[in-house]
């Protein structure tokens, strides 16, 4: 076979000083590839190999994090109804499913909000906000969306509702939404060191926030530590879904929550994940990122795309009663 007009684009060969950093690490090649991967330091190459975060994860060191903690106690022990404000692509109804059942086993009164797609658009708007302020919500917590509205955030103090914004997309740092708390790392001055975080990953962090030691301080009676693990880890498969559907860089830690989350989502209890691969004819016990990526992801962004997202966040917020009946 004749092979015209290919364009081979050959990565450099690794540095002696990096071979050297690198050396305990064999074969050679392994070096080679860890080298164009970006990696040149055999701590940060040994945690990218077992896919851990070799940084300190506490979502505490998150700006506005807790702020945001203390307000949402508040809430629950006020029995103030919160609204969780997200978006309709596979990142946004995963993050709002997963804070959602979170406040719930916390006992909230809390809801989801989805806008639609083709009457509301992107992101927070005034009706959407009127019209949960009408229905008796207090708290609105917005994932995956809200960074770049501070219009609207302005409208929702205006109203008397309480905003908490969660969000990963770029912040205008000149111009940054008047909220009661602001949560995205990649705003100015944001300590947290891992700045790739999806919007699901993020509403990761508050929920970890939330059942941790210190945001269960002002709790009459939160669940227990061990219970607050399971939670935790029965929340990892909507963080692997948005993060890979997302295509957020898995380094990092997003690259431990999602090799986390497909374990999970191979012992998922979700009926809606059960369903969506059953039509994908994805076999859950092997699924992998390329199954999320490729045949689970694209089907719940259709429904946001199709009609409204909604229906994508039943499939991510219902459960499978294996016991029942
Ligand atoms: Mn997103």
């Amino acid at each position: 076979m004749q092979s015209n007009n290919k364009h081979w684009n050959i990565l450099p060969r690794i540095t002696p000083e990096a071979d050297a950093a690198l050396g305990a690490l064999n074969p050679p090649l392994l070096r080679q590839v860890l080298f164009n991967r970006g990696y040149a330091a055999d701590a940060d190459a040994r945690a990218f190999l077992r896919a851990e975060a070799n940084f300190n994860t506490d979502p505490f060191q998150m700006t506005g994090m807790g702020a945001a903690v203390e307000r949402i106690r508040f809430a629950i022990q006020n029995r103030e109804p919160i609204a969780i404000y997200g978006d309709y692509d596979v990142d946004g109804v995963t993050a709002t499913a997963l804070l959602v059942e979170t406040l719930q086993k916390l006992g909230a009164d809390v809801r989801g909000y989805i806008p639609n797609r083709f009457e509301e658009g992107y992101g927070l708007n005034n009706n959407a906000l009127e019209e949960l302020k009408a229905d008796g919500v207090r708290l609105v917590i917005t994932v995956d969306c809200g960074i770049r509205s501070p219009n609207e955030a302005l409208h929702a103090r205006t109203l008397g509702l309480d905003l908490i914004i969660s969000d990963h997309h770029h912040p205008d740092n000149e111009n940054l939404p008047p909220a009661f708390a602001v949560i995205n790392p990649k705003q100015h001055g944001d300590p947290y060191p891992d700045k790739d975080l999806a919007g699901v990953g993020i509403a990761y962090k508050i929920a970890e926030a939330l059942l941790s030691d210190r945001g269960q301080q002002t709790a009459d009676h939160g669940p227990s530590s061990a219970i607050n693990g399971q939670i935790l880890n029965s929340l990892l498969d909507l963080v692997a879904l948005g993060t890979v559907a997302d295509l957020a860089p898995l380094v990092g830690e997003n690259r431990a929550l999602v090799k986390k989350g497909l374990k999970q989502m191979r012992q998922t209890t979700r009926q809606g994940l059960f369903s969506l691969a059953a039509v994908s004819e994805v076999a859950l016990a092997k699924v992998n990122a390329t199954h999320i990526g490729f045949m689970l992801g694209p089907r719940l962004n259709a429904a946001g795309r199709l009609r409204e997202a909604l229906a994508a966040f039943r499939t991510a917020d219902h459960h499978r009663r294996i016991q029942s009946r």
